[in-house]
């Protein structure tokens, strides 16, 4: 048993070749669940091929009684499916200035997509943890040496810490199919995790160990990697990424669409947040001297992302418009209007400008090049 084949959609940028990183151009997510074949592929080291017939899944550390599964074990027990989004903490990452290393992703290392598998909770409560256990790391099967200094000494593992109270949570699955089909190998055949409401990050791919710790863990990807700055009494500390910011995307116009002038152009976006549901989406197109409210196309789903639209009137005047649009989360986060630096070159939420042209009604569309 390997993986299914992938049927990527042509037209997938390459962010980078191999590993394989792949983004879907955001005006493409016009649906509700994002096809497998359009949903971004962030991976750090070369995709390992694993052979399910030989599959092992083992969960141990701080727990009463440690046990492995087969694959076809994990398939046997009760399933659960919920609907979740993935945005990589990268994600719009071009829209930086000044530029910033890293895949330089613009809009479309996101995705909204129906997984089915276990609940993390139902393996933990079978092991047992216990009760001094804080995190559980959970731990894929490539490895390679990642990029991001301080380089570690040789090869590691993919492997991220959740904490416990997280962990128990029933949103949080072993998935081992996607949209209602077995994963392909590049999203983390046979088996990854997927963790609703955290930067994708957290969803270890090719999932082969649950190991429950005593002390936080402080690997390589929660410190070198996926970490910002935060204050503790006046002082800077490094802590790991973990809940996704509220954040909206326009699809549509594209960047550098050209629109009429004096026309009703419908606005198009997605928006999402972590612990919380999104509530609002406001547009503007005059530097935020006025702000209109954009209607939802998708009911509050916690962890989902909600499409909206907006009918905008475009400006009478010909020239250069920068759209922009904001969501406001239940709890009160309203996305800033520009990058907070303590998050390096992730967590990019800020209200990402699209510079559109409005067209001379009386000009020839294909002049504006030759200007
Ligand atoms: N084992 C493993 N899991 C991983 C990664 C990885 O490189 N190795 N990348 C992570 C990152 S950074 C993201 S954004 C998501 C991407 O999931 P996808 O490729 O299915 O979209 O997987 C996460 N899980
Ligand atoms: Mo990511």
């Amino acid at each position: 048993m390997t993986a299914p084949v992938r049927d990527a959609s042509p037209g997938l940028i390459i962010r980078e070749k191999e590993p394989r990183n792949l983004e879907a151009p955001f005006d493409w997510a016009d649906s509700y669940l994002t096809p497998t074949r359009r949903f971004y592929i962030r991976s750090h080291f070369a995709a390992p091929d694993v052979d399910a017939a030989a599959y092992r899944l083992c969960v141990d550390g701080a727990v009463t009684k440690p046990f492995s599964l087969t694959y076809q074990e994990l398939r046997g027990m009760p399933p659960a499916t919920r609907v979740a989004l993935l945005e990589c903490a990268g994600n719009s990452r071009v829209f930086l200035v000044p530029q910033a290393k890293g895949a330089q992703w613009a809009l479309g290392a996101v995705g909204n997509a129906e997984w089915t598998g276990v609940p993390l909770a139902s393996l933990l409560e079978r092991a047992g943890v216990t009760d001094d256990a804080c995190e559980v790391v959970l731990e894929g099967s490539d490895r390679g040496t990642p990029l991001e200094e301080p380089v570690p000494p040789g090869p590691i593992s993919y492997a991220r810490g959740l904490p416990r109270a997280k962990a128990l949570r029933p949103e949080v699955l072993i998935a081992y199919q996607m949209n209602g089909r077995d994963l392909p190998r590049d999203h983390g055949y046979p088996v990854r995790a997927i963790v609703p409401g955290h930067y994708g990050m957290a969803s270890v791919k090719w999932l082969t160990r649950i190991h429950a710790v005593r002390e936080p863990f402080r690997g390589y990807w929660q410190t070198s990697d996926y970490a910002y700055w935060d204050r503790l009494d006046g002082q800077p500390v490094r802590r790991a990424l973990r809940e996704l910011r509220v954040k909206c995307e326009i699809a549509r116009p594209g960047i550098d669409e050209a629109l009429a002038p004096n026309q009703v152009y419908t606005v198009y976006g997605a928006a999402w947040a972590g612990e919380t549901d999104v509530v609002a989406i406001e547009v503007t197109a005059d530097g935020g001297n006025t702000w209109q409210a954009a209607q939802f196309l998708d009911p509050a789903h916690r962890y989902a992302w909600r499409r909206w639209t907006c009918e905008w009137r475009t400006p009478a005047k010909a020239g250069r418009y920068t759209v922009l649009a904001r969501a406001t989360a239940a709890n009160g986060h309203v996305q800033p209007a520009s990058h907070d630096p303590s998050y390096g070159s992730y967590a990019i939420h800020h209200a990402l400008p699209i510079d559109v042209f409005v067209d001379d009604p009386g000009q020839d569309p294909g002049a504006r090049q030759a200007e």
